[in-house]
């Protein structure tokens, strides 16, 4: 008998892992139809418990995929009033990066402004916008929200670009 790791290894894990989380499903479409007997609300949690279990098929599928390897990294900032969750942002020189201005939480307009890139993102209330860049000079550079006042209130932070 061969110990070969094979793909057909790993689709078992996967089935398991799948089958796992299908039982876990049952329970829970088995309260939510208990719920359904006694409540007017089965049609929404019909929905949600096939929503449930569509995501569950979906995910083994997802676990065959080789770990992302990203190209573009990501960066997530999270805006409020007056600040950025992420002050501090460190990107390498010359590599593509994807700013992510999460501004979903925040009750106005908010915006990363870079001088020294020229660089502009802004978020409505509600919103999360992304743009990609390259930041070519190594250094470390400040950020700031440039509507009026934000900036002074401490909407600021730091993007430090580190040599490749
Ligand atoms: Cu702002």
């Amino acid at each position: 008998m061969s110990r070969v790791k094979s793909p057909s290894a790993f689709e078992k894990l996967s089935t398991e892992h799948a089958r796992k989380q299908l039982e876990t499903l049952t329970k829970q479409l088995a309260t939510l139809a208990q719920d359904w007997k006694e409540s007017r609300r089965g049609a929404v949690l019909a929905m949600a418990a096939s929503a449930m279990l569509s995501a569950a098929l979906a995910k083994p599928q997802e676990m065959q995929a080789p770990l992302n390897d990203t190209k573009s990294a990501e960066v997530r900032i999270v805006s409020s009033e007056f600040r950025y969750a992420t002050a501090k942002v460190w990107v390498t020189a010359g590599r593509p990066v994807t700013l992510v201005l999460d501004n979903s939480g925040a009750e106005t307009e908010h915006g990363i402004f870079l001088p020294a890139f020229g660089f502009r993102l802004m978020a409505k209330t509600g919103e999360i916008n992304r743009k990609s860049v390259v930041f070519d000079k190594p250094g470390e550079y400040e950020f700031a929200c440039d509507l009026p006042g934000h900036r002074e209130a401490g909407m600021k932070g730091t993007l430090i670009v580190s040599a490749p």
